[in-house]
């Protein structure tokens, strides 16, 4: 791995990966997001790991796409370099993913961000789309992922603008879970991480899926969906577990079965 680091066991079932090319403010080129696409697809297999983060670093989670590798490219090209495929990869993830952002998430590295389950950011984060700012929109589901997220009227703006939402502003109008000094946000997602690490994997897995599919339907389908889920649960160890534990007045120990 040449553009971002992996570890395994940051803390028990918590994964880290960090986005690794400081020089260029994270830009996100092509192998750097096949790396990241191979690294969450093992450690979606991975037992061992319940909760993923994702990280930049103090100056950058992500500036955006890498605009000189995109410069040059017909639209041909870019249909048939299909990067999709690998954007996909983090939407596809069954264990919840944690961004914790600092400094720059912008463009690609905005939506990015986005497509992960919750977002930690440091007060210094700046969020934006500005894409329009170098002739063209957003690629990797900005218009949709941040209009869901804060609005019409916010989102118009900062997508036809490319203006930046600060970290205040962008827990204002509800983009992120959370907004810590700088040398905090690190500690404030390892925290959120190892909460829901505790718990059951199976019924943590089953919600996000659920949560997800609200986005993706309407009320009645997404009803239904969560009731299979929540019945599905049932079928675990983890769940027996959960109930008898809080019976007994003990803390569950939950496998992930
Ligand atoms: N791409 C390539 N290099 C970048 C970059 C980027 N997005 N952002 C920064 N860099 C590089 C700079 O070129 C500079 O490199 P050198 O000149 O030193 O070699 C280095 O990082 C430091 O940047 P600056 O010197 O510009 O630093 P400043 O502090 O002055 O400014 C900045 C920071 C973040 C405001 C500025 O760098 C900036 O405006 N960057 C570009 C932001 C941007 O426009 N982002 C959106 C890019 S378009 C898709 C998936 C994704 C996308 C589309 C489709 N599919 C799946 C199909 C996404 C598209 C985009 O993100």
């Amino acid at each position: 791995m040449e553009f971002i680091k992996v570890t395994e066991q940051k803390e028990p079932f918590i994964a880290l990966i960090e986005l690794n090319r400081p020089k260029e403010l994270n830009a996100l080129n092509k192998q750097l997001m096949e790396e990241v696409r191979d690294a969450l697809q093992a450690l979606d297999k991975n037992d061992q790991v319940r909760v993923i983060i994702i990280t930049g670093n103090e100056q950058a989670f992500a500036a955006g796409a890498d605009i000189k590798q995109m410069a040059d490219k017909s639209a041909i090209d870019m249909l048939l370099i299909d990067q999709f495929s690998t954007w996909d990869q983090i939407r596809r993830t069954k264990k919840p993913i944690i961004a914790a952002v600092s400094g720059f998430a912008l463009g690609g590295g905005c939506e990015f961000a986005m497509t992960c389950d919750m977002i930690i950011a440091s007060e210094t984060a700046k969020f934006g789309q500005p894409e329009i700012k170098i002739g063209t929109i957003p690629g990797a589901g900005g218009t949709q992922r941040l209009t869901r997220a804060i609005g019409k009227a916010k989102s118009m703006e900062l997508i036809l603008t490319g203006r930046f939402l600060s970290a205040e502003d962008a827990l204002y109008y509800g983009l992120v879970n959370k907004v810590v000094p700088k040398e905090m946000y690190m500690l404030e997602t390892m925290q959120l991480a190892k909460e829901i690490a505790q718990l059951s994997p199976v019924a943590v897995q089953l919600a996000k899926e659920a949560v997800n599919r609200s986005f993706e339907t309407h009320l009645d389908e997404g009803l239904a969906f969560e009731r299979k889920n929540f019945y599905l649960t049932f079928a675990s160890e983890d769940q027996k577990e959960g109930m008898k534990a809080f019976v007994e007045k003990r803390k569950a120990d939950f496998k992930g079965k």
